[in-house]
């Protein structure tokens, strides 16, 4: 009855999504961004605040866009002085914006996001070779981070079938090249066991790349997590055979992460 109270306590808290609001204020009578540079994670809020004037915000090139943005808020006024954008699971890992009213951006009116994984995520890098993912194939769970990061020319991260090259619009479509040097995706539960992705400019030269679901807490590996694996890594507590986020031990969190992943069978 004990562990059954502790694992529901674990369950209730692991179903906790952790996401930050970062707030950019104008600064009174300022045409400027306030901080100028902010970190921020996948999933996260970014509220812009303003104080005086008239002003908004643009995703792109400051102070040219060049392309569609991402996103573009109303003018922030006194009547509606704020604007939120949540940055989706995938996003470019540097996002510049900027003012585009009344000469504001050539007066330094700029401002860049920073997309980084959240600290507790695993980190899978892809790199861009010529027209390659390296590596080709990985294996990732929900809740990790896959980063693709650009060496040379023009590319993109388009989730879509491999052999007809056509993007799924499902996941991810988003440019890797000299303005958008990296790309990042947190791994969302509804990935499926295999996803395909592709680049949409080299598809049929084979720039093409895998990811393989995996589940975690499957410690016996038979497809699914249950009282099976439960009882493999309660027998492994204190020790390194039941070690399922590599701290080199068995412990509370090895059983959050399978409980997790439970298996519901209908
Ligand atoms: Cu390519």
């Amino acid at each position: 009855m004990k562990l059954l109270t502790i694992i529901l306590c674990i369950l209730a808290a692991n179903t906790t999504a952790i996401s930050d609001v970062h707030i950019v204020t104008q600064p009174e009578g300022e045409n400027a961004f306030e901080p100028k540079v902010i970190n921020v994670h996948p999933g996260d809020t970014i509220r812009w605040i303003h104080n005086s004037g008239t002003h908004d915000v643009v995703n792109g090139l400051p102070c040219n866009q060049f392309e569609e943005p991402i996103f573009e808020t109303m003018p922030l006024t006194a009547e509606e002085p704020t604007a939120e954008w949540v940055v989706p699971a995938a996003a470019y890992g540097e996002i510049p914006y900027f003012c585009s009213l009344y000469g504001h951006c050539e007066q330094g009116m700029t401002g860049t996001i920073i997309v980084t994984p959240r600290a507790d995520s695993v980190v899978h890098v892809v790199d861009q070779i010529g027209v390659t993912f390296q590596p080709e194939t990985i294996e990732v769970a929900p809740g990790d981070t896959v980063v693709w990061e650009w060496n040379n020319g023009g590319h993109s991260v388009t989730s879509g079938g491999i052999d007809s090259c056509e993007k799924d619009d499902v996941f991810f479509d988003l440019l890797l090249d000299s303005q958008h040097r990296s790309v990042v995706w947190e791994v969302p539960d509804t990935m499926p066991a295999n996803l395909e992705y592709i680049c949409i400019f080299h598809c049929e030269m084979g720039h093409v790349g895998n990811i393989v679901r995996i589940l975690k807490g499957d410690l016996n590996e038979d497809g699914k997590v249950d009282g099976a694996d439960l009882t493999l890594l309660l027998g492994c507590w204190g020790k390194p055979c039941g070690d399922i986020n590599k701290s080199g031990t068995t412990d509370g969190q090895d059983l959050t992460i399978l409980l997790g992943n439970w298996t519901i069978t209908p």
